[in-house]
């Protein structure tokens, strides 16, 4: 190999959008970028027109993408998610050197890019899954990017990724995330969250038009102020410019929109995950259920017709004190899906055996991605102040808000379930805030339960040190007087 040829900072597989988009960024912060596809046409053309007059490079084979890459070899494939990448992985590793490394950029599940990196640092080579969020205008002009997998990758890439990514208060909205797939697993829960964002909205928006029966326009307003405070966020922005976009007879085109949602699954495996690892991550799992529920459309207006509810009257109280409820509801709602979210990738953490960057997750989520907000700053802080936070409850500033929202969080959900309009997220978040502070649950009933029916066994609370029932010991007791004292334990034994 002619080291003359060697002159790409990086490499990049897949001249989709996304990718070209991605190359001409990376092109812009000075790096050399060497750009290959499956379909080789695709490279000149890509040359020939978007990165004309750039300092991009065409490969036309997989080979002479490694000859003309600077090493250690950086390599980003921005393909297909599922058999692409490993085709492509394969293609790669016979023009690899150890110590190389291969960046997968696009939306994989996170256990392949587990089984990648090991499979890869089996063969010396070093694997990055990358999520990256911002779709196409993020990709060309800052994404988040959610890098993590193999440690020794890092200080590698670090300069191309942090000068690439979206830079919000002086800092890049990139940073390590963890070990193997953890990059993509936290892109996963940043999906679910984002799920959980829009639902909160939604509500928010149902309840200012069916109690208060104000028009897109006004309620466009309401967002409007809320972006200039707590709630300063992207979502909020364009939920703003939404209500406020007229179809050609000048109504809100909102208001024809059949209001049944889609999902491609992000929010589900979150979900799922959640359900896995025993985490009560109840406000995502809502959203996606909402999503579920509005999809039945035809039965949902069958159901109109013969399930009646309460009549709204028109609202009489104080509108300015309801809205300003409504704000802290919604804000309340957030800190505790945040709260779930982090709670999650902290299990996460404990199962898979990674060591995640908390503080500078807040921070990646903070500029580029669809839930940036200014209220991941505050997250951000947190964590930073305190790594091990056991919980975002527990720290200061946002123990001090969710007290603040408390009483106009709960008169929203009163208000709500007196008038009959679904609150799915902000009253699972009420529900878990209320359980997660409650010392004592009425679970010692359940476990008497379990043990009455299937001699499940249960554990007495501690009396007192000498107590003839410690608390580490599973008790059966024979609740009917009949059936013996076997427990179910020695069933199995
Ligand atoms: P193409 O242009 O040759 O179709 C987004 O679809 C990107 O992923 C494109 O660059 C596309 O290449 C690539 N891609 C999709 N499926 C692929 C596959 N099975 N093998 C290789 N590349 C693939």
């Amino acid at each position: 190999m002619s080291s003359q040829e060697a002159v790409g900072d990086i490499g990049l597989i897949g001249l989709a959008v996304m990718g070209q988009n991605l190359i001409l960024n990376m092109n812009d912060k000075g790096f050399k970028v060497v750009a290959f596809n499956r379909t080789v046409s695709k490279v000149d053309h890509f040359l020939e027109n978007e990165a004309k007059g750039t300092n991009v490079i065409g490969a036309h084979s997989i080979e002479e993408l490694c000859k003309k890459l600077k090493r250690p070899r950086k390599i980003i494939l921005l393909v297909k998610a599922g058999p692409a990448v490993d085709d492509f992985i394969k293609q790669l590793e016979p023009f690899l050197e150890k110590g190389d490394i291969i960046i997968d950029g696009g939306n994989s599940h996170y256990p392949d890019s587990n089984r990648r990196m090991d499979e890869l640092e089996k063969k010396g080579l070093l694997f990055v899954g990358s999520g990256v969020s911002g779709g196409e205008e993020g990709a060309r002009y800052g994404p988040s990017l959610m890098p993590g997998g193999s440690d020794a990758a890092w200080p590698a890439i670090k300069e191309i990724f942090q000068k690439t990514a979206a830079q919000t208060d002086g800092e890049p909205c990139c940073d390590w995330v963890g070990q193997a797939g953890s990059g993509h697993y936290v892109k996963m829960v940043h999906n679910g969250i984002e799920y959980g964002d829009m639902q909160l909205i939604c509500e928010a928006y149902h309840i200012m038009k069916a109690i208060l029966g104000m028009e897109e326009s006004e309620i466009a307003d309401v967002f409007e102020r809320w972006n200039k405070g707590v709630l300063d966020s992207f979502l909020i922005e364009i939920t703003r410019d939404i209500l406020r976009y007229n179809d050609k007879d000048g109504k809100p085109l909102v208001t024809k929109i059949l209001d049944a949602a889609g999902q491609k699954g992000t929010g589900k495996w979150t979900a799922i995950n959640a359900l896995d690892l025993g985490q009560p991550v109840t406000l995502i799992g809502e959203a996606v259920f909402a999503r579920c529920l509005s999809s039945l459309k035809a039965e949902r207006v069958r159901a109109s017709k013969v399930l009646g509810g309460p009549q709204i009257a028109p609202f009489e109280g104080d509108k300015k004190q309801f809205i300003d409820d409504l704000e802290q509801a919604l804000y309340a709602s957030k800190i505790i899906s945040y709260s779930q979210g982090f709670m999650l990738m902290r299990e996460a953490a404990k199962e898979y055996n990674w060591k995640l960057n908390y503080a500078g997750i807040a921070l990646m989520w903070r500029g580029g991605c669809i839930i940036r907000s200014v209220f991941l700053g505050d997250i951000t802080n947190a964590f930073r102040k305190n790594q091990n936070l056991e919980n975002l409850l527990f720290d200061d500033f946002f123990n001090k808000a969710i007290h603040k929202a408390q009483p106009g969080w709960r008169r929203i959900i009163a208000q709500a379930a007196i008038s009959g309009i679904p609150t799915p997220a902000f009253a699972t978040a009420l529900s878990f805030f209320d359980g997660y502070r409650t010392a004592q649950l009425p679970a010692s009933l359940l476990q008497a339960q379990r043990d009455y029916f299937g001699a499940h066994t249960y554990r007495r609370l501690p009396e007192s040190a000498t107590d003839e029932f410690p608390a580490d010991k599973d008790i059966h007791t024979n609740w009917t007087g009949r059936g013996g004292n076997v427990s179910a334990s020695t069933y199995l034994a």
